[in-house]
C-alpha cells in the first residue's frame, strides 16, 4: 500500500484537490503543514529540498515527490480506477476541462481569493480585473452545468474535483454566493459534497490558518 505525504496549507485549494481525491479513493495521507504565509515556499532551501517550482502542494508517494495537481490526479485516477474517463471522447473532455480549470478557473480564483481575503491591502484595480475575468469563467461553467450533472457528463471525474476545489470554500473568502448568482454551480457543488466520504478542505487540511483580512 503506498504511503502518502501531502505538503499543504489549509487555504490551498490545490492541496485540497489531492487530499479529496485520496480520501474519495479510501486512502489516508500524512499531512505536512507548510508555512506558506511565512514565506517558506519562497526560500532557497525549500525550493532545493522540496519543490524547485516553489509551489504547494507536493505529494510524496513512497518518498518520491510529485508536483502539479493535474498529472497527479490523472495518475491517482489510473491507479485506483476511479474518477477517470472511459472512452476516448470522455478522456479528451476530461483533459479539456482540467486544462481550462488550471489555466482559467483555478488560476484566477486562487489568485483573486488570496489577494482579496488573505492580503492586508489588495490593489482594488487588480481585484476588479480578476473579478471581471472570473465572472466570465463562472458563467461559462454555469451554462455547462445546466446541461450536464458533472464536467464530462453523468459521472464525477477528476475534472470536477479540480474545478470544485476553490469554489467550495466559504463565501466570505471568495466573495461569491453561488446559490443566488450561479444556481447550477451551487447544485453541482452539492452533488460533489454528496459523494461517499467527501469532506471539506478545512476538515481534511488542519493547522494554523492565514490571517483573514476581508470584511
Ligand atoms: N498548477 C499548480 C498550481 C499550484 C499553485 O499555484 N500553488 C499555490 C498555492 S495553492 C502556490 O504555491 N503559489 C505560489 C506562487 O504562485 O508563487 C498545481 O496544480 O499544482
Amino acid at each position: 500500500m503506498p504511503k502518502y505525504r501531502l505538503h499543504y496549507f489549509p487555504e490551498s485549494g490545490n492541496s485540497y484537490k489531492l487530499a479529496l481525491m485520496l480520501t474519495l479513493c479510501g486512502e489516508s495521507f500524512e499531512g505536512v503543514w507548510t508555512d506558506f504565509g511565512g514565506g517558506v515556499t519562497r526560500s532557497a532551501e525549500w525550493r532545493r529540498d522540496v519543490n524547485p517550482m516553489g509551489e504547494i502542494p507536493v505529494l510524496e508517494i513512497d518518498g518520491r515527490r510529485l508536483t502539479q495537481t493535474a498529472p497527479i490526479l490523472l495518475k491517482l485516477s489510473a491507479q485506483y480506477g476511479r474518477f477517470g474517463g472511459e472512452t476516448e471522447d470522455e478522456k479528451f473532455e476530461l483533459l479539456r476541462w482540467l486544462f481550462w480549470d488550471n489555466h482559467k478557473l483555478t488560476g484566477y480564483m486562487a489568485t483573486y481569493r488570496f489577494m482579496r481575503t488573505f492580503t492586508s491591502s489588495p490593489d482594488e484595480q487588480v481585484l476588479k480585473h480578476f473579478r471581471r475575468r472570473l465572472d466570465d469563467f463562472l458563467s461559462i461553467l454555469e451554462q455547462h452545468l445546466k446541461a450536464d450533472a458533472f464536467a464530462i457528463g453523468a459521472r464525477p471525474t477528476v475534472a470536477d474535483i479540480s474545478m470544485m476545489a476553490y469554489l467550495h470554500y466559504p463565501a466570505d473568502e471568495h466573495g461569491y454566493h453561488f446559490a443566488a448568482s450561479h444556481p447550477a454551480i451551487a447544485a453541482w457543488l452539492g452533488r460533489m459534497a454528496q459523494l461517499p466520504g467527501w469532506k471539506s478542505a478545512y476538515d481534511l487540511l488542519p493547522g494554523k490558518r492565514l490571517t483573514h483580512y476581508a470584511k
